[in-house]
């Protein structure tokens, strides 16, 4: 059964691979499973169609069969469960896996995604440069551990993982904030995901979308 994921009609990242279906395809490139995508506008998102399967009205969203799943923790964590490859089979090294995953979008991502939306949405307000320092400051405390952690490491906890495609996809969202420069294990780490071929794949895929959008106009 071929899967169906949801994402963006015209994706406001321009095809940049920021927005989180790039983690879904990474994750179904790097086990080899055929999909399908779905692209939906912002009003059909808000749809009692699509608000049936994401309550939130959000993409991406992952359909396979009588299976339907919003939160790309989950959708990753299922597609990793049920293809080898994208966890380790041993069960401590597994659940170590798995908690990375939550790390990613517990702890890791909040941080992230609070200065990208002052960014968008208060950079003109008055209060925005004094807000700015107190949001980077909450970024740098994060990935600050998190670099002192990853070390000289190549990924999270052993072997790659579906735990480095969560946290390599989130990192690529902080890459604007010029904070990561601070930490040079960080873009190391990030450029090592990109640079692995199912990476590469989900990549050029997402960003055809965004091109054939504009060319439709
Ligand atoms: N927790 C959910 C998950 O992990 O699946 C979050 C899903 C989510 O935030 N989806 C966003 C969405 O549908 C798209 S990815 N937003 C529309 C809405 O909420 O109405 C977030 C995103 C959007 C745009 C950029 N960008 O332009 O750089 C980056 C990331």
């Amino acid at each position: 059964m071929t899967p169906i994921i949801t994402a963006f009609e015209a994706s406001p990242d321009r095809g940049r691979g920021l927005a989180r279906d790039m983690r879904v395809r990474w994750a179904l490139e790097e086990v080899g499973q055929p999909y399908e995508v779905r692209l939906v506008s912002f009003t059909a998102m808000k749809e009692p169609a699509h608000r049936a399967i994401q309550p939130f009205g959000q993409i991406p969203t992952y359909e396979e069969g009588d299976l339907a799943l919003f939160e790309t923790g989950a959708i990753i964590l299922h597609i990793a469960q049920k293809h080898p490859g994208l966890l380790p089979d041993e069960p401590n090294a597994r659940a170590r896996a798995i908690a990375w995953m939550f790390a990613a979008v517990n702890t890791i991502e909040p941080p992230i995604v609070e200065w990208s939306a002052a960014w968008l949405m208060e950079r003109d307000k008055p209060w925005y440069a004094d807000r700015l320092p107190m949001l980077e400051a909450r970024i740098d405390a994060r990935i600050g551990d998190l670099s002192r952690r990853l070390g000289e490491a190549e990924w999270l906890d052993g072997d790659f993982s579906a735990a480095d495609v969560m946290m390599v996809t989130v990192l690529r969202r902080a890459e604007t904030s010029g904070r990561l420069e601070h930490w040079p294990n960080l873009p190391a780490y990030i450029a090592r995901g990109e640079a692995r071929p199912a990476y590469k794949r989900a990549f050029a895929d997402q960003l055809a979308v965004f091109t054939d959008s504009q060319s439709r106009g």
